[in-house]
């Protein structure tokens, strides 16, 4: 599945990568310390949302159409599954654990809330750019 996590760092053909300081990804948002993942680099969203500490870091994110966004669940272990849901229903991930990924390839410009089912308080936003 595209943008999801493979589990484990030994699985064939995968890299691991360190995913420091999201702030480097875009300027809008603080910097979200960092969350050691194992990815597929060339899966990965230009644009990175870590869901920390029960939010989304940075938002509003820009992208500009055709552009792909990757959510990264950077919660500790044993923390509740989060989702990133659009309010309009354009895209809606599976619950995602800790250190499972989900992407987005966005096809036309808008700006996008979403949220996360479990835990509604979770609110941002993508700003496609046309
Ligand atoms: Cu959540």
């Amino acid at each position: 599945m595209w943008g999801r996590l493979i589990g484990g760092v030994m699985a064939l053909g995968v890299v691991s990568l360190t995913l420091a300081c999201f702030s480097e990804r875009s300027a809008t948002g603080p910097a979200a310390g960092s969350c050691d993942t194992s990815l597929d680099p060339g899966q990965f969203g230009s644009v990175i949302i870590a869901i920390q500490g029960f939010a989304f870091v940075p938002t509003p994110v820009h992208v500009p159409v055709g552009g792909k966004v990757s959510w990264v669940n950077c919660e500790p272990d044993g923390t509740p599954a989060h989702t990133t849901t659009a309010d309009g229903g354009l895209w809606g991930s599976t619950p995602l654990e800790p250190g499972a990924s989900f992407t987005v390839t966005f096809a036309s410009a808008g700006t996008f809330s979403y949220h996360c089912e479990p835990h509604p308080s979770m609110t941002a936003q993508v700003i496609v750019d046309p």
